[in-house]
């Protein structure tokens, strides 16, 4: 009895092993530079809210970096590394007005935090400058990469299973597919307006 438990529990523990390291792998096109790729909320599943923390500066009158994507529940710490004051608000989530927020507006060596507990795209102002803008992505899952200056793009610890997967890119309109990982899967995109 005792060996056949153990035996099973070797095979969960080979099955968990291999059942992690799948990958999404693939190409988004039809924009430049760089996109962010996620895998949709996952029917029955849900993700402990991620411990890593993310930082926006604002520095030189710009965001930095232009386009952040982080998991649902993320903080990101905002800063300001200028010698004129920040400020930073967004009007929607995904176009949703309700999760419409301003943080307010601070002097340099200072940072504001805010946690991200809706997915959606979250374009960032400040309210001193105008010509300031940045995207924060928040992924819905822990599944997400963005994409080299080519569109490449890889999506690493992906359980098998069947995904729907959608890449982002500033400007253009969103693509979602049907994705199916057995160890390795595969999607490409071609983004326009
Ligand atoms: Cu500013």
């Amino acid at each position: 009895m005792t060996r056949i438990l153990m035996t099973l529990m070797a095979l969960v523990a080979a099955v968990t092993v291999s059942a992690s390291a799948g990958t999404i792998t693939g190409k988004v096109s039809g924009v430049k530079g760089e996109s962010v790729v996620y895998v949709e909320a996952i029917a029955g599943k849900t993700f402990p809210a991620p411990t890593s923390k993310t930082v926006v500066d604002q520095k030189g009158l710009m965001f930095m970096p232009h386009v952040v994507v982080v998991e649902q529940g993320a903080t990101v710490d905002f800063l300001n590394s200028d010698s004129v004051a920040h400020n930073v608000f967004w009007t929607a989530i995904s176009g949703n007005k309700k999760l419409g927020h301003n943080l307010g507006t601070w002097p340099k060596g200072e940072k504001r935090s805010f946690k991200f507990d809706n997915p959606g795209v979250v374009p960032l102002l400040c309210n001193v400058h105008p010509d300031m803008a940045a995207y924060v992505i928040v992924a819905p899952t822990p599944y997400f990469a963005t994409s080299d200056a080519s569109g490449s793009y890889k999506i690493e610890n992906v359980p098998d299973g069947s995904y729907s997967v959608t890449a982002w890119h500033e400007g253009a309109k969103n693509q979602s597919k049907p994705v199916a990982v057995a160890g390795e899967g595969k999607a490409d995109f071609a983004l326009g307006k």
